[in-house]
Parts: C-alpha cells; sequence; structure tokens
C-alpha cells in the first residue's frame, strides 16, 4: 500500500512460505527478533534501489518514507504501536473461522501445507480445531460487547482526527490507516461473509477500506 500510495515503481517477486526462509538466507536478511510471534523470515520484504533487502512492514515504512517523503505516511503521528494493538485485538477475537480458511482459499499447495503444519505446531491443533475452540458466534458476541475490541478500534480510527476526513488523521491517509485496513483486505480476500459481518459492525471500517481502495488497486 505504501509502494502504491507514493507511486513508487516496484515489480513482485511472490514467494511461497517454505521458500521464504531459504530466499532471505540466500539474500543476507537479518531474522526476526525473537518473541515477536513471527517466524524468523517473514513476508513482505522489499530490494531497495542500492541493494539493501529490508524485511518486516514497521521497518520498511520508514524507510520507505526516508527515500521516497511526498506523499508523506505521517510517521510522525507515532500511531503505529496503538494501531498494531487494536488491528490484532480483534483480530485475536474474529480471524480464526477465516484463518480457517486460508490454506483452502488463498494458499497453493505447497504453501498451504506449509502452513497447515506449521500452525499445528503453534497451536497444538489442527487450524480447523483452532476455528471450533476460538471463533464462531461466541467470538462475534465477544468482539462486539460495549468497550470491547470492535469499539477499541474505531475510536482508534476517529479519535486522532484533525478534520473531517475519513481516514485516521483527518483528510490525509496515513500508515496507520494501511495497518488497519491490510486486516481488513484480508479478511476480504480470505473469508468475504466474515468480511462482510465485519464490516456492519462499526460504519468507520468499511469508510477507511473504502477510502484506501486507490492504493489496493494494484496488487501484483
Ligand atoms: N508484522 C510483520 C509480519 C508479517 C507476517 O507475519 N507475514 C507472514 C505472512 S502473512 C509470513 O511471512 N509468515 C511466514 C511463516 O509463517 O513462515 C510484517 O507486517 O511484516
Amino acid at each position: 500500500m505504501i509502494l502504491n500510495y507514493k507511486q513508487i515503481p516496484y515489480t513482485t517477486e511472490f514467494v511461497e512460505y517454505p521458500d521464504l526462509e531459504p530466499k532471505m538466507k540466500a539474500l543476507g536478511v537479518q531474522a526476526n527478533k525473537p518473541g515477536t510471534g513471527w517466524t524468523d523470515y517473514t513476508s513482505p520484504a522489499i530490494r531497495l534501489p542500492d541493494g539493501e533487502v529490508v524485511m518486516n512492514s514497521a521497518n520498511i515504512a520508514p524507510v520507505l518514507e526516508k527515500l521516497y517523503p511526498k506523499p508523506s505516511i505521517q510517521l510522525e503521528a507515532e500511531l503505529h504501536t496503538p494501531m498494531t494493538e487494536a488491528v490484532e485485538n480483534l483480530a485475536g477475537v474474529v480471524w480464526w473461522d477465516t484463518l480457517a480458511l486460508v490454506t483452502t482459499n488463498n494458499l497453493a499447495e505447497r504453501s498451504a501445507k506449509y502452513f497447515e503444519e506449521t500452525r499445528k505446531v503453534t497451536f497444538g491443533m489442527t487450524l480447523k480445531e483452532v476455528a471450533a475452540a476460538k471463533g464462531g458466534e461466541e467470538s462475534w458476541k465477544t468482539a462486539a460487547q460495549p468497550g470491547g475490541v470492535v469499539e477499541q478500534l474505531g475510536e482508534m480510527l476517529s479519535k486522532h482526527r484533525k478534520d473531517e476526513g475519513p481516514f485516521t488523521l483527518g483528510s490525509e491517509p496515513s500508515y496507520a490507516d494501511f495497518i488497519a485496513v491490510s486486516m481488513f483486505e484480508c479478511f476480504e480476500r480470505c473469508c468475504i461473509e466474515d468480511y462482510q459481518r465485519l464490516m456492519k459492525l462499526d460504519k468507520r471500517f468499511p469508510a477507511l477500506h473504502e477510502a484506501c481502495r486507490p492504493w489496493l488497486q494494484r496488487d501484483d
């Protein structure tokens, strides 16, 4: 989204899950720090014009902002951490049913096998079992409770607005918007029913997603 928003020319190399680690290692990328909850090597990563490779969205954003300052993604607002927290809190409640569909709906066979096997190690059960344990109607009820995770994200999307615009900071988009919208987009691409259900919970969600569509059109 940052590349599209800043209109930075780029080409994309799609990498299957089992190829991420060998690919990143061969490029000399430093592994993610332990304790993040992520695997050592994750997508996305970018190769800059000078050949340097940067992995992890939170590292990529400031590098792109420095190299291509206009239009700005307003990192000085420092909403990265609270927005990530609000997004992860919401996904932590309602993502489980959709997650179980990723292997059949979105991944090629090799990646699907890798995904199912690695998540089985992480969760100690299959993705279907995770969905049965953590997902379903109960999860949607929990999410929509007053003061719950839906409200938390909704407020995060509007309480820093400087004017009437649809974005987190008002009329100008920022990196914080892209964090939330990436999650919405992920839902939409993995399970349209759950996406629609999520969008109905707070009108600020679809308003932001629609406002960010121009930077989601190119996805290759
Ligand atoms: N917060 C990181 C996390 C990225 C992430 O978790 N990527 C997943 C794909 S959605 C991944 O590459 N996982 C590698 C694996 O499971 O081995 C970022 O935004 O760059």
